[in-house]
């Protein structure tokens, strides 16, 4: 034993084999280390005090040290040899090795050095782990590189990994993300420190957990559950928990983990329209595959089996989406649904699964499931399905819904070798990094982005999502700029009430019909219920036309032109993407009366105008303006017009806004008349026009690239962010007051600008940080820069990084912003314009989907038969075929069919004789098709 373990001990471990591992990289062979202090935790910091003594040549300098802090035992050791280059290249990387080892000492030393092994799993410690943990692997993959500090391994490498791996390991933390695993793996593993550390500290591979013990006792507030009382009744052995919501089986293995030998199930009801419905429950490790399953139930002819959806899981198993398990067959009253079984089952020791509920799971053997089907007189189809491959068998890591909806689509996935490792972002859990290249898997990237850049956390609820500040504040932007705009066409901001009638609601039918599915109802009040169920606006024209018709007396009262900013809620049911596509939405509703057809048109075309600035001006996004097709125009209305935008990331277009010419429709129905000037009575002409929160998502897709968020200036919370390059020689303090004169410079010019102060972490970190939260223009100010006068900027969209001097910074930046908006706008539309392709001949039509083009044709009209529809489905069948898929979800919410996006104000010339792509008659304009959200 040498001098340092004996006077350490062994509850200490990590500083002494760190700062050995250190000595032994910096070449310090022989080291040894005098009366070293133990490490002491004196307010919250940790502290270690040492005498350090080399007995070999290299202490011909200096024979002893007394140092306080990690920093200084590192920087000590590594000051004996400073080629070694452990304290990196120059004195900004050494700065930042310095902030690392201390960032980390402070963050971890606490938990890596506790002998408590109890209070080491004290939650809070964890949280401290993981988030710091992220923090290393946020900031290795922005700078892309393996190590902490510049391209090669500095102490900061060294102190970190050791740290981090000790201090995980103390709090059970089972994996770090992916490439702090790496860094920390390499660290472990370099001989020296191998010889030195050992296996002492490790941290798990990503993915390896302990399996956890069943529970021994049921959970009491279960009792009330329906299956379970029935299990009850019924006498069946089994025992209950309750865990946290999961929608889908990926999410149980992900996060309810059980005893190696048990199993989750994966449960899917399948449905065909001549051999009817199937209730599938595998092993969550086995594979069903829809044309087999035809063939493995000896389904005769033709035979087209589809996932159900959630309407008919209600109707015949009484639970929904996510919440199905074996046991709810009880439910299926009619008996006209088969229990399929795994046979994998039977090979568990015990099935844990839904009882109609996914926050909770039933325990049971195989033989009490066996039993309890046997006494519900069901007779379950036992078939022998595959086990899944070694190298896919781990179900993905719980995904927010995207992953699913691109799995349904059939979209060309990542190679599974490449994703496998990968980590994933959680809902209600701090994402690491960006793990998803946006070229790699879309929804993926968006997710993490969206997440990373603190825009949406995710809720319990599906399809309705959190908005964070950093999202708000584009919207609270958006606001800023439309005001003003609609209050120069006389148009007034008023609020109506949430909650509308039946009646109300149901008085003008075409509005509603197809949209009924999507109302949600409120039918209780605490027990009792209600006389009458209310709806929760879906949209506000019946709330607000009873009022038009009210207020509207003489022509004197129009135009009435009023606006409303307001949430809504849609109940989809098609799978849900935050921002795009989402159960509650915010949005702004304008409504408006006029005298006459003409004026209720100006209004419509000054809305859609401000739409197509809102994407244009504010978000970069290019957009193509145009009139919806008879079918796809909203059928409350004479005319809608609408701004189509296009997403590269995914070939698909998504409408951006909507402004309907509603002609007299809701007048008549609402009575809204007035008295003319000659006092004959009239009826008003009406326009309504929306946008919603969806321009964020639209703006996030267009923009983003592979760090996370980038922010076109106008639309940017924050654009500009001072970041001081602190170290030791050079405090903040001694920075600040130049920050703080280039910030009020900042302002001064009218520019949303901040001074990233904070003390807690290094400069590494907040470039990152920024950069993910995609401001535009970062200033990095180092006591060089101060020397100058100048600072550095690096812009967000294109990397740059520029000198300027700070004197007249203001305009220099504004004329950036400026610069960078009108870049980012231009550079957007050129990839659109690239996918925006003319077809005249079918044949084409397919193929360009497929390049993920946007198609204008020209186009018959289609009042002689519904040629869309055609189109529909021939270019669905066209593109499944040369995929080779025979189906896809017919809940999808991105389908391979094109449909007609609009027809745009802007056609190209139409040659005499131009035939229509679909029904061959003669083509009366051009109209865009596309994939689309
Ligand atoms: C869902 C449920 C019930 C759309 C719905 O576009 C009714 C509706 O009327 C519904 N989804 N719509 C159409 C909305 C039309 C119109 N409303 C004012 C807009 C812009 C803002």
């Amino acid at each position: 034993m040498t001098a340092v373990e004996r006077s350490c001990g062994s509850t200490h471990p990590t500083s002494l084999t760190s700062l050995k591992a250190l000595g032994s990289i910096a070449g310090l062979s022989g080291i040894s280390f005098g009366d070293a202090a133990l490490p002491t935790q004196n307010d919250g910091v940790v502290h270690v005090e040492m005498d350090v003594k080399a007995h070999n040549a290299f202490t011909s300098k200096s024979s002893s040290y007394k140092v306080r802090g990690w920093s200084n035992v590192a920087r000590a050791l590594c000051s004996v040899s400073p080629e070694s280059g452990l304290w990196g290249n120059s004195a900004d990387e050494g700065a930042k090795v310095e902030g690392w080892i201390e960032n980390a000492a402070d963050v971890l030393a606490f938990v890596a050095y506790s002998a408590d092994e109890k209070q080491a799993k004290d939650e809070r410690f964890v949280k401290q782990v993981s988030e710091f943990s992220s923090r290393v692997e946020s900031h290795l993959s922005s700078s892309k590189q393996t190590s902490l500090v510049g391209d090669a391994p500095t102490a900061a490498d060294v102190i970190v990994s050791i740290l981090l791996a000790s201090a995980a390991q103390k709090v059970g933390f089972t994996s770090a993300p992916q490439q702090t695993s790496t860094l920390i793996n390499t660290v472990l593993s370099h001989p020296t420190v191998q010889s030195v550390v050992g296996d002492s500290v490790s941290l798990p591979k990503a993915g390896e957990t302990k399996p956890a013990a069943a529970p021994a006792e049921s959970d009491a507030a279960l009792a009330d559950n329906a299956i379970v009382q029935k299990l009850v009744e019924l006498g069946i052995n089994h025992r209950t928990y309750s865990h946290i919501l999961c929608v889908s089986a990926e999410e149980l293995v992900e996060n309810v983990a059980i005893p190696e030998k048990d199993t989750h199930t994966k449960n899917l009801l399948f449905k065909d329209k001549k051999h009817g419905m199937f209730l599938v429950t595998l092993k969550t490790t086995s594979d069903v595959n829809t044309k087999e399953l035809g063939k493995m139930l000896g389904l005769e002819g033709k035979v087209n089996l589809r996932l159900a959806d959630e309407k008919i899981l209600i109707e015949k198993l009484g639970c929904k989406k996510g919440c199905v398990g074996p046991l709810a067959i009880l439910n299926n009253t009619d008996k006209d649904v088969t229990l399929v079984l795994d046979e994998n089952l039977l090979k568990v020791d015990n099935i844990h699964s839904h009882p109609l509920t996914n926050d909770a799971s039933v325990i049971m053997t195989p033989d009490n499931l066996k039993a309890y089907m046997d006494k519900i007189g069901v007779e379950p189809t036992w078939l022998e399905f595959q086990e899944k491959s070694a190298a896919s068998g781990k179900a993905p890591a719980n995904r927010p819904p995207q992953e699913k909806k691109e799995k349904s689509a059939k979209q060309p996935q990542a190679p599974k070798e490449k994703n496998k490792d990968k980590k994933t972002s959680k809902k209600g859990e701090t994402l690491l990094a960006l793990q998803w290249k946006k070229s790699e898997n879309f929804p993926m990237w968006y997710s993490d982005v969206i997440v990373l850049s603190e825009m949406i956390s995710y809720y319990d609820i599906s399809g309705c999502y959190i908005l964070r500040p950093w999202s708000y504040k584009i919207w609270e932007l958006i606001q800023e700029w439309f005001n003003p705009k609609i209050y120069e066409l006389g148009v007034e901001n008023a609020y109506f009430p949430l909650f509308v009638s039946k009646d109300r609601l149901e008085k003008e039918k075409d509005h509603v019909e197809g949209f009924s599915p999507e109302v949600a109802w409120v039918t209780k009040s605490g027990d009792g219920t209600l006389a009458k169920p209310i709806a929760i606006r879906p949209t506000s024209e019946t709330i607000m036309y009873p009022s038009f018709s009210d207020w509207i007396k003489s022509h004197r009262d129009l135009p009435l032109k009023l606006n409303q900013w307001s949430n809504v809620v849609r109940w989809e049911f098609k799978d849900p993407t935050p921002f795009l596509r989402t159960r509650e939405f915010l949005w702004q509703e304008g409504h408006t009366a006029h005298v006459s057809h003409a004026d209720a048109d100006v209004m419509v075309m000054q809305a859609l105008g401000l739409y197509k600035g809102v994407y244009q001006d504010l978000l970069a996004v290019p957009v193509i303006p145009g009139y919806k097709t008879e079918k796809e125009k909203f059928a409350g209305g004479h005319q809608t017009t609408t701004v189509e935008a296009y997403i590269p990331g995914s070939g698909r277009a998504i409408q951006g806004a909507t402004s309907h010419n509603l002609g007299q429709n809701f007048g008549k129905m609402f009575d809204i008349t007035y008295q003319d000037e000659k006092a004959q009575s009239q009826i008003a002409w009406q326009t309504s026009w929306g946008l919603t929160t969806r321009t964020i998502g639209v703006m996030v897709m267009v923009h983003g690239d592979d760090t996370g968020l980038v922010l076109p200036p106008r639309i940017a919370p924050l654009q500009a962010v001072i970041v001081p390059i602190v170290s030791k020689k050079v405090p903040i303090e001694v920075l600040s007051p130049y920050c703080e004169k280039i910030l009020a410079d900042l302002t001064g010019a009218g520019i949303r600008a901040k001074y990233d102060s904070d003390k807690n972490y290094n400069p590494g970190w907040k470039y990152n940080h920024w950069e993910q939260k995609g401001v535009p223009i970062r200033i990095e100010v180092g006591p060089r820069d101060m020397e100058k006068q100048a600072a550095r900027l690096a812009i967000r969209y294109n990397n740059d990084k520029i000198d300027v001097a700070v004197d007249g910074i203001g305009s220099i930046i504004k004329d950036k912003l400026e610069e960078i908006q009108n870049a980012m706008f231009a550079k957007a539309k050129e990839t659109r314009d690239q996918h925006l392709v003319q077809v005249t001949e079918w044949k084409d039509f397919v193929p360009n989907l497929e390049l993920n083009n946007l198609v204008l044709t020209p186009w018959c009209g289609g009042e002689h038969q519904d040629w869309e529809e055609w189109v529909k489905d021939k270019s669905r069948e066209e593109s499944l075929n040369s995929r080779g898929q025979e189906g896809e979800d017919e809940r999808t919410a991105t389908s391979v069919a094109a449909k007609t996006l609009c027809i745009p104000f802007d056609q190209p010339e139409l040659p005499e004789g131009t035939k229509c792509i679909a029904s061959g008659l003669p083509a009366k304009c051009w109209v865009l098709w596309g994939r689309s959200y």
